[in-house]
């Protein structure tokens, strides 16, 4: 009796100790995900809604089979994460039509943009974005591997998966999709999830049939891209020729919705270029 009281003590005991922050951010990640999986099928639940899941995903067991032991898999590799896109998530979530916004260097705008209307829907109100969203990673890995991490995991909040995440949310996008982007300096960036994943399958992809741009800047000095200039320009004539519509926004083409965005920077960061200040 004793002799297992304190085998199971040492065992406590050298598991807390060899794995101090896998122990405290792994049961935290594990918990939310499965809580917001549970939750998210809740919220989604009437049929008109295109964020329903079309079959019931068990939470526990997608846990189980495919996040649980990801650490054993090669975490830099967008491999490790196939089977949980391709034959769980993928076939239970619809086509997002006409409301789909991507969005890259504009974070809390995007977002904080899509609370606010009803007809807009960003990759963090989907399934597999809601699940993930702000969720470490790097908390599923022993710590003696996290220096093989460095390379993906601990700079961008675990790439693969959100590249896996952001393919399908750009294959399930369809009619016009909207694009909110940082102009205050290099907009579409090839090394951003935006540039390197979902520009490709926009492209691709005949169901997306119109694209509109959004360029915002919050910083105090004038942008650097605009519509007609820069590699948003670069990227408008691609999508183009890839028999695309498109309309692009910025400081000196205005539309309603333009306004609306800027209405809300300016709400948020008074000091921004074209945001008038009193005094
Ligand atoms: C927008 O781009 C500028 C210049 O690269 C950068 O300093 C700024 O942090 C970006 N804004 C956001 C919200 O990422
Ligand atoms: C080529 C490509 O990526 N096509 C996808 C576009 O989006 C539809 C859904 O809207 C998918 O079914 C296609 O596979």
């Amino acid at each position: 009796m004793k002799v297992f009281v304190l085998i199971g003590f040492l065992t406590t005991f050298s598991f807390i100790c060899a794995n101090p922050t896998r122990k405290l951010g792994y049961k935290t990640f594990q918990d939310k995900f499965i809580e917001r999986c549970n939750y998210f099928q809740k919220k989604h639940k009437v049929k008109s809604d295109e964020l329903k899941l079309k079959e019931k995903i068990d939470c526990d067991g997608m846990w189980k089979q495919h996040i649980g032991h990801i650490a054993e898999k090669n975490a830099c590799e967008t491999k490790s994460y196939n089977n949980l896109f391709n034959h769980v998530i993928e076939k239970n979530v619809q086509v997002i039509k006409d409301k789909a916004l991507f969005w890259s260097g504009t974070n809390v705008i995007a977002h904080q943009f899509a609370v606010n209307k009803n007809n807009i829907l960003t990759l963090e109100d989907t399934f597999s974005g809601y699940i993930a969203d702000g969720l470490v990673w790097a908390d599923l890995f022993e710590i003696d591997k996290q220096s093989d991490l460095n390379s993906c995991v601990f700079t961008a909040n675990g790439l693969p998966y959100w590249k896996k995440a952001s393919e399908l949310f750009a294959n399930k996008a369809a009619g016009t999709v909207h694009v909110m982007l940082n102009a205050t300096s290099q907009a579409v960036n090839p090394h951003s999830i935006f540039g390197s994943t979902e520009v490709p399958v926009i492209k691709k992809n005949k169901s997306i049939t119109k694209v509109v741009f959004i360029l915002i800047n919050e910083e105090k000095v004038e942008q650097k891209e605009s519509c007609s200039k820069g590699s948003v320009k670069q990227l408008i004539d691609d999508l183009k020729k890839s028999q695309k519509s498109v309309d692009c926004y910025d400081y000196k083409e205005r539309n309603k919705l333009f306004n609306e965005v800027m209405t809300l920077i300016c709400k948020l960061t008074p000091t921004a270029y074209g945001c008038s200040i009193k005094g």
